[in-house]
């Protein structure tokens, strides 16, 4: 099988996954399932539940134990990507083609649903403990999923980024903002996998170090596209950054530098990965084409 083949399997079978544990649309509150659900349902790659589930795998995984997981992670990033349209923040009222969610549902309903998706993935990765015979995984996975997320990872990220809205920012600022706005939630995606496979301490560790390396590359990618790619291949309108004249690695460092920096990250990631106690193919080539894609 190629590896698009596999690529397509795989997200079908996490497609499948993250809709089988979404909210019922019934009750008096269901238009806030409905908003909810229409965010989820939007047509996302899943690349961070495709990290974890294959993490899971490359150490041994095999329960079921991951499923409530993978459907968490995909919740708290769409509730990320609903909040990050409103108006208040980047005001989109279109997100891969279609309304956003606030745009389709209201301002209001807009806040409720990305609040109640993110409860909601916690509600779900407790799911786990009924189908684990390692509790205390389940426990420290929740733990990393809530701080990943929390003033400690995303939402501290985009505080920043908020906070720092027109103004030019400085490398220090920059990298506190893609580490954590964006590198957080993949760190934690990759983390929960070896957790609750039960990885030793080190293997851990050394896939949070992965997991930052793939999210870094992956910001600085998006920048090098936003200056390099045309709006057909994108999908989206380029040279965004400079008319917002935004700060970005490109715009600090150029395009060479960046380029240079975006292959260190993927080496540093691969030389970490051949060194885990726990061999997946299909992840490498994963990650080398999430950090080189093209659009
Ligand atoms: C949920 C309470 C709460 C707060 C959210 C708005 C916000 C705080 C955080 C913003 C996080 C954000 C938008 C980060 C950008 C991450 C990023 C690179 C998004 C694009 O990811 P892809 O390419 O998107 O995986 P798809 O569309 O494939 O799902």
């Amino acid at each position: 099988m190629t590896f698009e083949e596999e690529f397509r399997l795989k997200t079908e079978e996490i497609e499948s996954i993250v809709t089988k544990y979404l909210p019922k649309e019934e009750g008096l509150q269901k238009t806030v399932f409905s908003a909810s659900n229409y965010g989820v349902l939007g047509g996302g790659k899943r690349l961070r539940p495709m990290l974890m589930l294959e993490t899971y795998r490359l150490f041994d995984g095999k329960s079921r134990e991951i499923e409530p997981f993978v459907a968490a992670i995909e919740y708290i990033h769409s509730s990320s990507l609903i909040h990050d349209d409103l108006p208040s923040m980047d005001n989109d009222e279109y997100r891969r083609g279609k309304k956003s969610t606030w745009a389709a549902y209201g301002e209001a309903m807009g806040v409720l649903a990305g609040d109640a998706l993110l409860m909601y993935a916690v509600e779900t990765a407790c799911k786990a403990f009924s189908l684990s015979v390692n509790p205390k995984n389940v426990g420290k996975a929740i733990e990393v999923l809530a701080s990943k997320t929390g003033v400690y990872g995303m939402i501290g990220g985009q505080t920043v980024d908020v906070e720092k809205t027109g103004q030019p920012l400085t490398e220090e600022e920059l990298d506190f903002i893609y580490r954590l706005k964006t590198g957080a939630l993949i760190e934690a995606s990759m983390m929960i996998g070896a957790i609750l496979a039960d990885a030793s301490q080190e293997d851990i560790k050394n896939t949070g170090e992965i997991a930052s390396c793939i999210g870094y590359a992956f910001q600085i990618q998006d920048d090098i596209l936003d200056v390099i790619s045309t709006d057909e291949i994108l999908g989206k309108p380029v040279h965004s950054d400079e008319r917002n004249e935004k700060t970005t690695y490109v715009s600090i460092h150029g395009i060479e530098k960046s380029r240079e920096k975006v292959e260190e990250l993927l080496n540093r990631a691969v030389s970490l990965l051949s060194g885990l106690s726990g061999e997946n193919r299909f992840l490498e080539q994963l990650i080398i084409s999430l950090i080189t894609r093209e659009k």
